[in-house]
C-alpha cells in the first residue's frame, strides 16, 4: 500500500509538469482526486484493511493527500500567471509609467496671458507686478481719485482692518489698506521707483464688490500698461494697441478709440475691436480695455516732471480676452474647475 500511494504521488508530479492551463489542471486533479481519481481508489480500499492496518495507511494517505494539494495549489498559481502574461499581451516593463494617466495643462486664462504678454514683448516691454493688497493712496490717491471721486465708487471695493496696514500705507494721509480693484497702482509703483525711459506691461489679480454674473466676477485679471517717454502721442497708444489686437485677433482685427473717463489718463478712451474671426460676435464693435495718455497729475503725484516726461496707459480684463478669443460664454467656467471645461484647452 506504502508503495502504491508513492508512485501515485510520483506519477502525478511527473504528469502536472505537462500542466500549462485551466482545463488542463483541472483535468489532472480529476485523474488524481476525482471520483474515480487513482488517489480515491485507495482510499476506497480503506474499509477493507484490517484495524491495526488502517491507522497506519491512513496516516501515509494523508500524508500523500497533502503532496496532492501542494501540487494543485502550485499548479494553479502557475495557469493564473500564464493566463494574466496571455491578457497583458508582450512581457511589460512595471517601470514605465502608465499611459491612462491625463497630462495636466495650463489654464485658459495662464494661456491667454501668455499670448498677450508675448505680443507686448515684441514691443520692448517688460512684466512688472504689485502687490495685491494695497493702499488706497497707490489704488486712488495717487492715480487722482481723491476719497470724494465719484470714479471710486465704480469700482467699490474690499477694505481690510487696520492691522493689515503696512509700512508705506500712511504715504500723504490715505491710510487705508484695500484688495486692488485695479493693476493700475502697478503704475503708481513703478513710476516712483524706475527712472524713465521705460514700459511696463503688469498682469494681475483685481477684486471688486460686484455683483457676479455671467460677465462679472468679484475676482478677475487684468493687464495694465505703461510707457513713459518724452513726447509720448496719442499715434504711439494707437499703435501699440493696434499691434496688440492684430497680433492676438489676426491681421484683420481693428482698433476705434472712443472718448471716455478715467481720472488718471487725460484724454482717456474706452477701445473698441472689430474682427471677422470672432465666431457669433465676428464684425461687430466690441469694448476692451481702458486707455489713454498719462493724465500730467498723476507723473506730478509720483514725483515725475510732466514737462518733461508724458506717458500711454491701458489696462484690459484677462478673462474678457479669453472669452473672445475660444468664445466663452460665462465667466464663471473659468473659476468652476470643471475638467471637462478645461480639458477643451489642453
Ligand atoms: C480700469 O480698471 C482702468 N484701471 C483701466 C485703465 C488703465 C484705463 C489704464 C486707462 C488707463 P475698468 O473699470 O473699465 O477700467 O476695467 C477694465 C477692464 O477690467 C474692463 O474692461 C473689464 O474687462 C475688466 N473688468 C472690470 N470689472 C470686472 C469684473 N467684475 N469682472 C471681470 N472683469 C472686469
Amino acid at each position: 500500500m506504502q508503495q502504491q500511494l508513492a508512485s501515485i504521488v510520483d506519477a502525478a508530479r511527473q504528469d502536472s509538469v505537462a500542466v500549462t492551463t485551466r482545463a488542463e489542471m483541472e483535468a489532472f486533479k480529476a485523474r488524481v482526486v476525482g471520483p474515480n481519481g487513482s488517489l480515491t481508489q485507495v482510499m476506497k480500499g480503506l474499509g477493507a484493511l484490517s484495524k491495526e492496518e488502517r491507522p497506519v495507511v491512513g496516516r501515509l494517505l494523508n500524508e500523500a493527500k497533502r503532496e496532492i494539494e501542494e501540487l494543485l495549489a502550485a499548479l494553479l498559481a502557475k495557469v493564473e500567471d500564464a493566463e494574466i502574461a496571455d491578457a497583458l499581451g508582450a512581457p511589460t516593463d512595471p517601470s514605465l509609467p502608465s499611459p491612462e494617466v491625463p497630462a495636466g495643462s495650463a489654464h485658459p486664462l495662464s494661456r491667454t496671458r501668455e499670448r498677450i504678454l508675448a505680443s507686448f514683448r515684441k514691443l520692448g516691454l517688460t512684466v512688472a507686478e504689485g502687490p495685491e493688497v494695497e493702499t488706497e493712496w497707490h489704488c486712488f490717491d495717487a492715480l487722482n481719485t481723491p476719497a470724494d471721486h465719484p470714479a471710486r465708487d465704480m469700482q467699490d471695493t474690499l477694505y481690510l482692518p487696520a492691522a493689515f496696514r503696512s509700512a508705506d500705507a500712511p504715504r500723504k494721509g490715505a491710510e487705508s489698506v484695500l484688495l486692488r480693484t485695479h493693476t493700475s497702482s502697478v503704475q503708481v509703483r513703478t513710476m516712483l521707483s524706475r527712472k524713465p525711459p521705460f514700459r511696463i506691461v503688469a498682469p494681475g489679480r483685481c477684486f471688486r464688490r460686484d455683483a457676479v454674473d455671467a460677465t462679472h466676477s468679484a475676482n478677475f485679471h487684468q493687464v495694465e500698461g505703461l510707457w513713459i517717454d518724452r513726447q509720448v502721442t496719442l499715434a504711439d497708444l494707437r499703435g501699440v494697441l493696434d499691434f496688440f489686437v492684430k497680433e492676438t485677433f489676426g491681421p484683420d482685427a481693428e482698433i476705434r478709440l472712443r472718448p471716455s473717463f478715467f481720472p488718471f489718463t487725460e484724454p482717456s478712451f474706452e477701445m473698441d475691436l472689430r474682427s471677422p474671426n470672432l465666431g457669433r460676435l465676428s464684425g461687430r464693435w466690441l469694448e476692451i480695455m481702458g486707455c489713454g495718455l498719462v493724465d500730467p497729475k498723476v507723473l506730478e503725484l509720483c514725483g515725475l516732471d510732466p514737462k518733461v516726461w508724458s506717458g500711454l496707459a491701458f489696462g484690459l480684463g484677462l478673462e474678457r480676452i479669453a472669452m473672445l478669443v475660444h468664445g466663452i460664454d460665462d465667466i464663471r467656467h473659468f473659476y468652476a474647475n470643471d475638467a471637462r471645461f478645461l480639458r477643451q484647452f489642453a
